[in-house]
């Protein structure tokens, strides 16, 4: 176990604090040598060995932090739940909810403030032969996990094979985020922004099948000051053009008559503020492009707090998007343009051509659809989306 050590921690014995070389594993920085530090790292041999090989994950584990520095106890719990969902044509569906009834793809969008610790629990109720199912490699273990971009969290909460930080079927575990504030003195930037959290054990050591099947979703980190949203809605581009794991027709299931706001249904008021969180997961470039509306390229997607127009920062309406990149941003809906279906697609052509299409209804103050619009299923990509695959599904 210790063959991972940094040469500069090799040397004679060191006097006084140590600046920032990391010990075995990359845990805290390393105390002096001492004979202390020897006996610790016997009683660590020993824990192993009585453990046996059938306990090293759970010993591994014990060894990292529970909760990163700054965060002496979470200041909020949430229950998290994997379910398994109704499949798409043969497509295994899986979901995070808050609820298992409620669990969806993407899943729950997760908001904290800077300065927040939060613990979630993860229950996986997602069966073993599932996940079998799902597992490209018979040797990888059969689990799910919750990894999250962007806040700080340990090797505890890293929600990997690798770290022992996963649930089985039938298990819970709890992960633990903190939104690290900006800190002047360290230089430490903050942790405010758009950000995703996903599985990364489902099939395989990347979660490759977890991703596809559905566990993702969004997170967003706030500062006091930031706009706060009438509505979120997380919009994540994957590969074969899906948007939320959707193609073409199934992309938009807004009907006209009390449509319901969900991943397959982007809809608001005239004057409501609406914030998007986008995600690019898979193996493909995409570009978000929404018509009618344009925001800043920003953290928060406005130009700063309410701050005066600096013509320094760029106002977009098309935004590049790679595999694991996130941001966010926030429009007013039909400001000066008025209700109306606005599109909502990746602009790489053969993408929209193929389905990578939905639209972002935008209702009067009343709530009522704008008349005289058929807004439904009339994009090239409903029609070519079939075509291109073979069938009647829209497959991720
Ligand atoms: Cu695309």
């Amino acid at each position: 176990m210790s063959a991972w050590r940094l040469a500069e921690d090799d040397p004679a014995p060191q006097t006084g604090p140590t600046t920032g070389s990391t010990g075995p594993l990359g845990g805290r920085p390393e105390r002096p040598r001492t004979g202390a530090r020897r006996i610790l790292v016997v009683a660590a041999v020993v824990l192993l060995t009585l453990v046996g090989a059938g306990g090293f994950a759970a010993a591994r584990t014990g060894m990292f932090a529970e909760r990163p520095d700054g965060c002496a106890k979470p200041d909020r719990t949430i229950q998290l739940y994997a379910v398994e969902l109704p499949k798409d044509g043969t497509q295994i569906r899986l979901g995070y909810g808050l609820t298992p009834e409620t669990a969806s793809y993407p899943g729950p969008l997760m908001e904290m403030m800077e300065g927040e610790c939060l613990a979630i629990t993860l229950h996986n109720q997602v069966s073993e032969a599932t996940l079998a199912a799902l597992r490209t490699d018979p040797a990888h273990p059969l689990g799910v996990s919750l990894h999250v971009h962007g806040v700080k969290y340990t090797q505890d909460s890293d929600g990997t094979v690798q770290s022992g930080s996963y649930v089985p079927s039938g298990g819970s575990r709890t992960y633990t985020w903190y939104a690290q504030p900006r800190n002047n003195k360290t230089g430490a930037q903050g942790t405010a922004g758009y950000w995703w959290y996903h599985d990364h054990v489902v099939g395989g050591p990347h979660g490759t099948q977890g991703l596809s099947s559905g566990l993702f979703g969004g997170l967003v980190v706030r500062r006091p000051g930031d706009p706060k949203p009438d509505r979120s809605y997380t919009v994540v581009f994957g590969d074969r053009q899906n948007i939320n794991l959707r193609r073409g027709a199934a992309t938009d299931t807004c009907t006209e008559v009390n449509p319901q706001p969900g991943p397959s249904c982007l809809v608001a008021r005239k004057g409501e503020r609406v914030e998007f969180v986008v995600v690019g997961v898979g193996n493909d470039m995409h570009t978000f492009h929404l018509h009618g509306h344009s925001w800043a390229d920003t953290r928060t997607g406005m130009v700063s707090n309410g701050q005066p127009f600096a013509d320094s920062v760029p106002i977009i309406d098309n935004k590049t998007l790679g595999p694991g990149d996130s941001f966010g941003l926030s429009v007013v809906a039909g400001d000066s343009v008025g209700p109306g279906h606005w599109m909502l697609h990746c602009h790489m052509q053969f993408h929209s051509d193929a389905g990578m299409s939905t639209m972002l209804h935008v209702l009067d103050e009343n709530g009522n659809m704008p008349p005289g619009m058929d807004h439904q299923h009339t994009t090239a990509g409903a029609a070519a989306a079939p075509a291109a695959d073979g069938g009647t599904h829209q497959h991720n």
